[in-house]
């Protein structure tokens, strides 16, 4: 019996050696800890043996178990390392020092990423809208849920002009004017609202290499009856698969925003160094990229919808982060730096 526990060890080394992909290594696990794979099939010749072998091979196969589980886990992370590496050597490289030709302009790397977004959306029936870098108090706090003096504030201080009104520091800003502007249609018509609003943000900000004081953001709703978290999180997956045109790790945690309930913070993990950490995702291996929640009912409310007929979700991408990880440009000041020479390595890509 010891003898098949060594063989099974050995057989399993040699197995894990061959093994190039997780879909194989699946495969190996089945064979080796599934129902009829072959560890288990070492308890069946156990009733041939006597009490106190059996207490001592059951002792064995166990610690063999354990012993596959953990090197098939191993094998796991290792793949999977080499899978994000192989992904961030087939992104493109952005380097500041290539030589360009400068008698030609080219579209800013949030510009295509962007249209790209607007073009994706469309096809899922949603409008693109445009609205103000100016707007009021009420615009971008007030019909949000977040009155004067709510802490949510402190964390979007942004620039005010004499007049009271402020230059945006996020997208959500344009909802409620978005809501009233549909909503019509919603009531009597029963036309959906589904609409993107990209645009510019400013906040007064320690700026540092993922955090800028003007950046870019793309806000979403979508408002009908019966809308749910699963209608958010498809169209969350849809944009960002069809983005990096592959399937991207994302987590969802919760989050708080005045506007939403519930609401989540959508992560990615870090293009630019795989997960492992970095400056450009504050070395947690992860990126802010998308806040997402239901409407609260307050904000519907405010833009004339019935909260007991009709459901919408939102979300708040960031773009400028998503032309980031898109182009691999590891400090988001390279993006407003100016520089033709930097920025034009994206003429070509439209
Ligand atoms: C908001 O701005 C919310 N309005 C988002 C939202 C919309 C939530 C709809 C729920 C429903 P936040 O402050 O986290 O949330 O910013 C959203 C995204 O904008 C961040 O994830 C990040 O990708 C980007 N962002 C925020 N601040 C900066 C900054 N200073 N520099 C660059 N990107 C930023």
């Amino acid at each position: 019996m010891d003898e098949k526990i060594l063989n099974l060890k050995n057989q399993l080394s040699a197995d894990l050696s061959e093994i190039k992909n997780l879909v194989d290594l699946d495969k190996i696990r089945v064979a080796y800890l599934g129902k009829k794979g072959s560890v288990t099939g070492l308890l069946k010749g156990m009733k041939d043996l006597s009490h106190e072998e059996r207490k001592e091979f059951g002792k064995k196969v166990n610690q063999l178990k354990n012993a596959v589980a953990n090197a098939i886990e191993e094998k796991t992370e290792a793949l999977k390392k080499a899978e994000i590496q192989s992904e961030i050597a087939s992104m493109p490289k952005f380097d500041i020092t290539t030589p360009v030709d400068l008698t030609r302009g080219s579209y800013h790397p949030i510009t295509l990423v962007q249209r790209q977004c607007e073009e994706i959306f469309r096809s899922m029936g949603f409008t693109v809208e445009d609205y103000s870098e100016v707007v009021t108090d009420y615009e971008c706090f007030e019909s949000l849920n977040i009155p004067k003096h709510h802490p949510a504030r402190d964390m979007q201080d942004t620039y005010y002009l004499e007049n009271g009104q402020l230059l945006k520091s996020q997208t959500s800003a344009a909802q409620n004017a978005i809501l009233k502007k549909y909503g019509k249609n919603l009531i009597e018509k029963d036309i959906p609202i589904r609409a993107i609003f990209p645009g510019r943000c400013f906040r007064n900000e320690a700026t540092d290499a993922c955090h800028e004081n003007t950046f870019f953001q793309m806000e979403g709703v979508m408002v009908d009856k019966d809308i749910s978290i699963s209608n958010l999180i498809y169209f969350m997956k849809t944009m960002l698969s069809q983005v990096f045109q592959k399937d991207i790790k994302v987590r969802l945690r919760p989050g708080f925003f005045p506007f939403v309930e519930p609401g989540f913070e959508l992560d990615i993990s870090c293009l630019i160094c795989g997960g492992e950490g970095c400056a450009s995702c504050k070395h947690s291996g992860w990126l802010e990229l998308c806040p997402c929640g239901m409407i609260h009912p307050e904000v519907l409310k405010e833009g004339g919808i019935d909260s007991e007929k009709y459901t919408g979700f939102a979300f708040g991408l960031g773009l400028t982060r998503l032309a980031m990880m898109k182009y691999g440009i590891k400090d988001i000041r390279d993006l407003n730096s100016g520089s033709l020479k930097s920025l034009s390595q994206f003429t070509d890509d439209k």
